[in-house]
């Protein structure tokens, strides 16, 4: 409770900081675009982790103001890269599922893309499997009605959650994360099939495979011999501050 009341002070000052994570292509290195993370440092609490204060948000209503305010954060952040004259880099933000499926999710983001006077294609949407996809007929026409904003979209934390693979085939998306738990895991037997399964899964598809949580050089050529060309992790970057993201 006493997290719920302060996040809600914190989200009415705007208190709620970003961190970037690069997805790197794995052969060459390359930073290929970035994952926004939300940060709350309170000055009541000190630094809580995401774990808690995401699904905090979630359960008292809050995680659509909370991603409303990353979202700005990240479009300041590249219209300050374009006045400055900086290349734009493409950024992923995290939409739960209450955000995804509320009705004005689409209308207020291209407004704020228009105020700020970014265009559609710098920003792409990752949404966890975990939502289930419950409602697949309504997903499908709001990733529809993204791509034709414009807008990517991607699908977190996939194999964490309880859908068939068949509902992918049907999901305008272009691009699946193999979840970090796979990651970390490839050396036993049973979850190298898995993953070396999705990523065929998604190269049939047309989708980009992007490999979550790498650690090691040694998950880097796994992935890399499975077919596997973007990646993130703690192995090449840690999410690092927006200004930090600007000396990349
Ligand atoms: O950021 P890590 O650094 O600890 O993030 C922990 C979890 O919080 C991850 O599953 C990440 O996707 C999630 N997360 C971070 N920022 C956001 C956000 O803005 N919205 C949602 N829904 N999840 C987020
Ligand atoms: O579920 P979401 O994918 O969006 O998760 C991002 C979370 O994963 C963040 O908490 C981020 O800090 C964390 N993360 C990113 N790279 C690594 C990594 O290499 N190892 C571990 N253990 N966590 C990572
Ligand atoms: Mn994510
Ligand atoms: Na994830």
């Amino acid at each position: 409770l006493r997290i719920a009341n302060e996040l809600s002070a914190a989200l009415r000052r705007e208190e709620i900081d970003v961190h970037l994570q690069p997805k790197v292509d794995l052969k060459s290195g390359k930073i290929i675009s970035f994952e926004a993370l939300a940060r709350w440092n309170s000055p009541e609490l000190g630094s809580i982790a995401p774990d808690v204060f995401i699904p905090a948000a979630e359960k008292n209503g809050k995680i659509r103001l909370l991603e409303q305010v990353v979202f700005k954060r990240v479009l300041t952040w590249l219209k300050k890269r374009k006045e400055l004259g900086l290349e734009l880099r493409q950024v992923a933000v995290n939409i739960s599922a209450d955000h995804f499926f509320h009705h004005s999710f689409i209308p207020h983001l291209v407004d704020r893309m228009a105020e700020y006077g970014i265009e559609h294609k710098w920003i792409q949407l990752e949404i966890t499997e975990r939502i289930g996809f419950v409602d697949i007929e309504t997903a499908h026409q709001v990733f529809k009605k993204l791509n034709r904003y414009g807008f990517t979209s991607s699908v977190d934390d996939f194999g964490t959650g309880y859908s068939s693979l068949s509902y992918l085939q049907k999901l305008p998306v272009s691009e699946i994360k193999i979840d970090r738990s796979f990651i970390s895991s490839m050396h036993e037997h049973g979850t190298l099939a898995i993953v070396r399964t999705i990523i065929q899964l998604a190269e049939n598809l047309n989708m980009t495979a992007v490999a979550e949580g790498i650690e090691t050089e040694q998950q880097r050529s796994i992935l890399v011999s499975l077919g596997c060309r973007v990646g993130q992790g703690y192995f090449y970057y840690r999410p690092m501050s927006l200004e930090e993201a600007n000396l990349l």
